[in-house]
């Protein structure tokens, strides 16, 4: 520590995040920031005297709380077009699977992603993220996966960051050209996945585009084995791997997501007690996505009680995509984890902040507030954290800093 603070929050409880207490709670704290960092952090009554000096700005926390900013950990938020028709459909009957196998479902947001324009995509992403950034969002992942084809999936990735340079919103990419099998592939995967590692995998590595790849393992979408020749592409470029896993039949996606070491394994509503054992094992953090089990009509929530048996990292996250999540609000998905995976308040505060950081390789960056992370935190007007996830939207944050 050294010389003095350039902001100081008091009056304020902080909800660190950061482990010992619950919500690693400190009453009456106060938290300083130095370029762009915290400096300090702890009970107001501990606050050094040299962090105050003539320069220092003081603010009143108004007796509410501090959370680390919000990190919204999986998205497809480019994308153009909707499927409210298919959400219809779903309701008279029609299945998610069904309308996919009927040239619907993905398929049919790549081919309005692909007549889209840059400047088209970016504006309808825009509302989007702006919608998450009202509730104290700083840090998104957004993922590719409606192109398909080299030039659409760059595309994709360029508005991506184009988002995180206008917003100063924290944009990590993942590349998920394996999100479906484009129909100028229909029946021939396995040529659509050479084309991935050999010619758009390396394209996006070349612009610097990705942060991480992504798959789709099911059997409406991809084969474990082909997604290990994507991964293992992957690690030759350097890029670290996540997984779409048993979102819609028990694939062992979650062990193969463990065995290659990714980040996270993402839905998970068919994992085993075994997959969550191996992601237990291997540090892979569960990334629950309860709009998408919502919208889709499942019926099996993702075995909670076995991942806090094995010790799994529970992330929580909109998918806000046309599909099977059209959903702008991380508060909403937080209320949802809680409703309908029985998540507490504070498992799913950990799931939007610690854990959301992990499953995108941030740990050490955001997502807790402690000494050394980036500034980035959250004013909310609420008498306790756990009111983030009980009420259903509506409790915008005071201050969002960062
Ligand atoms: N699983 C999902 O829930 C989204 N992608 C995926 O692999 C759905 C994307 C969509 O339906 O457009
Ligand atoms: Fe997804």
């Amino acid at each position: 520590m050294s010389g003095a603070a350039e902001a100081i929050w008091q009056n304020a409880n902080l909800a660190t995040m950061a482990g010992g207490a619950t919500y690693g709670a400190v009453p009456d704290g106060a938290l300083a920031v130095r370029g762009g960092r915290i400096a300090w952090v702890g009970a107001r009554a501990a606050l050094p005297e040299g962090l105050i000096g003539a320069e220092t700005v003081v603010h009143d926390a108004g007796g509410g709380w501090i959370t680390p900013a919000l990190i919204d950990c999986h998205t497809h938020l480019v994308f153009a077009g909707n499927r409210a028709e298919e959400f219809e459909g779903r309701l008279c009957g029609d299945t998610y699977e069904g309308a996919a196998r009927r040239g619907g479902g993905i398929v049919s947001t790549v081919m309005k992603t692909r007549a889209a324009d840059e400047a088209a995509l970016l504006a309808s992403a825009r509302g989007r993220l702006a919608r998450l950034v009202a509730e104290g969002v700083r840090t998104v992942e957004i993922k590719s996966g409606y192109g398909l084809s080299i030039e659409s999936e760059l595309k994709m990735l360029r508005v991506a960051r184009a988002l995180g340079r206008e917003s100063g919103v924290r944009v990590r990419t993942s590349f998920l050209g394996a999100h479906a099998v484009p129909p100028e592939f229909a029946g021939r995967s396995d040529d659509y996945v050479d084309l991935i590692v050999e010619e758009m995998l390396p394209a996006v590595a070349a612009e610097g585009l990705a942060d991480a790849v992504d798959a789709f393992a099911e059997t409406i979408a991809f084969s474990n084995a082909q997604i290990r020749r994507i991964f293992e592409a992957a690690a030759a470029l350097g890029l670290p791997v996540k997984l779409h896993a048993d979102q819609l039949t028990d694939g062992d996606g979650a062990a193969f997501a463990a065995s290659v070491g990714a980040l996270s394994a993402d839905h998970l509503e068919y994992t085993s007690a075994a997959g969550a054992q191996a992601m237990g094992a291997a540090g892979t953090v569960a990334v629950l996505l309860p709009g998408a089990y919502a919208t889709v009509g499942a019926r099996q929530p993702p075995p909670v009680a076995a991942f806090r048996a094995h010790g799994v990292g529970m992330a929580v996250a909109t998918d806000c995509n046309p599909g099977s999540s059209p959903m702008c609000s991380l508060l909403m998905a937080m209320n949802l984890a809680c409703a309908l995976f029985r998540l507490t308040p504070e498992e799913a505060l950990a799931g939007v902040t610690r854990q959301a950081a992990r499953a995108l390789g941030l740990a050490g960056e955001v997502g807790t507030l402690e000494v050394g992370k980036a500034a980035e935190f959250a004013v909310w007007d609420v008498g306790h954290p756990r009111e983030l996830a009980y009420w259903m939207g509506g409790v915008g944050p005071r201050v969002v800093l960062g």
